[in-house]
């Protein structure tokens, strides 16, 4: 039986980019199952799962899991010849800090600028604890070109799970028009020539759903 992703808009919801995007990069087959977010049955469908309260869930085997970053953990570790962490144990070590650091932290960047990848030209004003969380960003993204990336454009050489968990980044810098470092501007470019994520895209653009909440710097 192939794993099942439940996702929710591909348009507002990061989280669900994340495992779909790993996958589906990877090449792992799997089927998906979306629930439109912030509808009157949108807890009920989730929750019709037995699963967490929140999408995304993956349906493997056996078991449901939930979270964004225990299912990449966790598909990482069932298809280990996709080597989806760096093989080097240190590197790996760097990689997993920065994907539980964008798991966990950059409140202001998903507050202020929320994941529309329909929308371009917005603009949202930058407060000063927003400029630290995009400054933050700029300075992984350019230590790994300097450390890890190597001529592939990906954070570490190959497309990883770290990839997965800053792809929403690359969208909403899109979105908000954030200008970048040369040092930093290359991973945008890469993320965005993936085949995977050039579907997603197509695929947000086809959503009806507005959610307004998300609507920022109109
Ligand atoms: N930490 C969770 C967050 C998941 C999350 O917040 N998902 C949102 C959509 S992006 C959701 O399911 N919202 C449903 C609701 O709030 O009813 C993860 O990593 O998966």
């Amino acid at each position: 039986m192939k794993p099942k992703l439940i996702i929710g808009n591909k348009n507002y919801s990061t989280w669900s980019l994340r495992p779909w995007l790993l996958m589906h990069e990877a090449g792992i087959e799997f089927d998906e199952h979306r629930i439109a977010l912030d509808t009157e049955t949108t807890r009920s469908e989730i929750a019709a799962f037995n699963a967490g309260s929140t999408v995304p869930i993956l349906q493997l085997g056996d078991a449901t899991l939930w979270d964004a970053l225990a299912i990449c953990e966790t598909v990482a570790e069932r298809w280990p010849d996709k080597q989806l962490w760096p093989g080097d144990a240190d590197t790996r070590a760097y990689a997993r800090s920065i994907c539980a650091e964008m798991h966990s932290g950059f409140h202001m960047l998903r507050e202020c600028m929320p994941m529309n990848c329909r929308a371009m030209g917005r603009k949202v004003t930058l407060p000063d604890e927003l400029t630290d969380d995009i400054d933050r960003v700029i300075a992984i993204w350019s230590n790994c070109h300097k450390h890890y990336s190597g001529d592939s454009g990906w954070l570490f050489g190959n497309f990883s799970v770290a990839d997965a968990m800053f792809a929403p980044v690359v969208l909403r810098f899109r979105t908000y028009d954030i200008n970048l470092p040369e040092s930093a501007g290359y991973y945008p470019h890469r993320v965005l020539e993936s085949e995977a994520m050039q579907e997603w895209l197509a695929a947000a653009e086809c959503e009806v759903e507005v959610i307004d909440k998300e609507e920022k710097g109109r």
